[in-house]
């Protein structure tokens, strides 16, 4: 029998590649000099598309997959595709939820740390040979502080736990109060800043939360609040949070995430009470195959059994 034809929108890791050629015939979009001409000879050939964050859906690729029915996104963030195209087309839509709830909430905790105590900063203050001259500056507790997270979903509970270890007073803000948990509900996002010494942003990307982190809440957070995003960057108003920065307005931040990723302004480069990191929350072997497993789930179940493992 002919294995199924599959368009990859971009590339992916070289072993997940693999295992998808083995098993499907795969076409890289990614490849062709001229995308427009190959969907328009070949696009009906595709039942099924694998993209990421980074190559996304839109409906204009929709409408050039006419027998398209299953899009299988590489990572649980979707914001990049456009559901609700998806949705009005019949076209199913799976994520990679849950595999790296552990890995996400360890780099939101290490980011809390890093900038709260200024790791990065005081490494490259040993690397400068500063040490010789002086000691560095003391730095903020962690231990024992208010931390809000804004976004109590899968990923924003894991962080809780974490930071339950550290005796942290946890709130957060989301739409609805979260059934089942003992943290408190805060309804207001400004008030949720002006109450915590550290905020952990986690919610999901995409137009309901662009610009959540405006600049109302950064100057809630004051002069002695952390922000640390590992969401989107769409979701934190960057403008705002550069100038905060820049101005002392908040203590710090720890950033996975950008707006135009991955350029990051220039204004942050020179700072020290900032940590920056490639977006790579979710990015380690382990957990890099176990989304990379799903994707491979959902697209034998899609063509198998007509359904998806994981749909959002
Ligand atoms: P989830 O379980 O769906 O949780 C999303 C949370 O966001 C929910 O608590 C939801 O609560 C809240 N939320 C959604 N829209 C909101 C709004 N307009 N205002 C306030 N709160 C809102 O998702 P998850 O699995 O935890 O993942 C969260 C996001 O993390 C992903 O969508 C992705 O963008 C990001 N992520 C980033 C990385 C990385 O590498 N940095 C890795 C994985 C995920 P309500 O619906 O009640 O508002
Ligand atoms: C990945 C992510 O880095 O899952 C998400 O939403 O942002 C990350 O896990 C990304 O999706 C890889 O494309």
């Amino acid at each position: 029998m002919s294995r199924p034809r599959v368009l990859l929108a971009g590339r992916l890791m070289p072993e997940l590649e693999s295992a998808l050629t083995a098993q499907f015939d795969c076409h890289f979009l990614v490849n062709e000099t001229d995308p427009g001409s190959f969907l328009a000879a070949h696009g009906k050939e595709f039942r099924a598309l694998v993209t990421t964050s980074k190559n996304g859906a839109d409906a204009a690729l929709m409408d050039a997959l006419p027998n398209l029915k299953a899009i299988t996104h590489f990572g649980v963030g979707y914001d990049t595709v456009d559901a609700g195209a998806a949705a009005k087309r019949g076209i199913g839509l799976s994520n990679t939820p849950d595999v790296l709830n552990d890995c996400v909430a360890d780099v939101a905790m290490g980011l809390l740390i890093d900038a709260g105590r200024g790791l990065s900063a005081s490494d490259r203050f040993v690397r400068r040979g500063d040490w010789l001259k002086g000691q560095f500056p003391l730095a903020t507790r962690v231990s024992g502080k208010k931390l809000g997270i804004v976004g109590l979903g899968r990923i924003g509970q894991a962080i809780a736990k974490r930071a339950q270890g550290f005796d942290m007073d946890i709130r957060y803000h989301s739409r609805k109060p979260v059934a089942g948990t003992a943290f408190t509900h805060e309804p207001s996002l400004v008030a949720l800043a002006q109450w915590c010494d550290f905020m952990i942003v986690i919610v999901s990307g995409g137009p309901a939360t662009r610009h959540l982190i405006s600049a109302d809440v950064i100057r809630a957070l004051g002069p002695q609040g952390f922000l640390v995003n590992v969401s989107r960057g769409s979701v934190v108003d960057e403008a705002a949070l550069v100038d905060a920065l820049v101005n002392r307005r908040i203590a710090g931040a720890g950033l996975d995430v950008f707006e135009d990723e991955p350029r990051v302004p220039q204004a942050l480069m020179a700072l020290d009470n900032l940590v920056l990191l490639p977006h790579l929350a979710s990015g380690t072997r382990e957990t890099r195959k176990a989304m990379g497993d799903l994707v491979l789930a959902n697209l034998h179940s899609f063509f198998e059994q007509g359904r998806l493992v994981t749909p959002v």
